[in-house]
């Protein structure tokens, strides 16, 4: 895998008022969260990627979260149907952006009663575990899998028990290693994959991402970032502390592909 594009949101003010399972972290500080955001570009471009910024969405909280409307794939795009409501609608707005980089022919939608939020999607080669969650459901799941099988890929679904989205708990850096915390340490599904389990106390810290070689870590996981740097990868350290009190992290800010 070589990422050539990243597609990035800017947070808006009302990223204040974000879905949290947190609020006893407080509400994100929209201008700390805007520096947070230019270290993420600055570090992604380090790793060799074009960066494409699309401009805030004040009617939209969370759609800085740019993971979670959109899955793409070597073979073509999905524009999902996030199961959180006052998210649905961040499918229409990425969809323009989308079709800058795919046409129709690579452009997929799973639809009602279908729902389903890329940060349930982890991509391994040509696999996908989809995660079943509060968010993705068995539908979307059988037309997400059916879109892959399509287009000569494969999915599998992964039972959810606690965590917001699948990447929220468990991450892969390619070469077999796979980040996992968690509901994710003992699943049957992963036994195979070189696993580096992430202590509870640094559980955000597993949500890493591999862009190009590089892997980028979240600030202040030094367990997580000593076994990444122990597996030999070169680390860049991003600070996703304001993105943290609305329950993202680094994979849930960009689309790779
Ligand atoms: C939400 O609850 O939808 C946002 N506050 C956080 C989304 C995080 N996205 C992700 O894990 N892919």
């Amino acid at each position: 895998t070589k990422f050539s594009n990243v597609i990035v949101r800017k947070p808006g003010r009302s990223l204040a008022n974000g879905i949290t399972s947190a609020p006893e972290l407080g509400q994100p500080i929209y201008e700390r969260a805007i520096e947070e955001h230019d270290d993420y570009i600055a570090a992604l471009k380090q790793c060799g990627v074009e960066v494409t910024e699309l401009p805030a969405l004040e009617e939209y909280p969370d759609s800085c979260f740019v993971e979670d409307p959109a899955v793409i794939t070597r073979m073509g795009a999905i524009i999902t149907n996030p199961g959180a409501g006052t998210r649905n609608g961040e499918k229409t707005a990425i969809e323009p952006t989308i079709r800058e980089f795919f046409d129709d022919e690579h452009i997929r939608y799973i639809e009602e009663p279908g729902t389903l939020e890329g940060g349930d999607v982890m991509m391994v080669g040509d696999h996908f575990y989809v995660g079943r969650s509060a968010r993705t459901n068995e539908e979307g799941i059988r037309q997400f899998i059916e879109i892959l099988e399509g287009w000569g890929l494969e999915g599998s679904e992964v039972t959810l028990e606690k965590v917001l989205h699948l990447k929220t708990g468990v991450n892969y850096l390619e070469d077999g290693n796979m980040l996992v915390s968690g509901e994710f340490i003992d699943k049957p599904d992963f036994a195979d994959y070189n696993k580096v389990v992430v202590p509870e106390e640094e559980a955000y810290g597993a949500n890493c991402i591999w862009v190009n070689g590089t892997v980028i870590v979240p600030e202040g996981y030094p367990t997580v970032l000593a076994a990444v740097q122990k597996l030999g990868y070169p680390t860049l350290v991003v600070d996703t502390s304001e993105y943290r009190k609305v329950d993202g992290g680094l994979s849930c800010l960009s689309l790779r592909f």
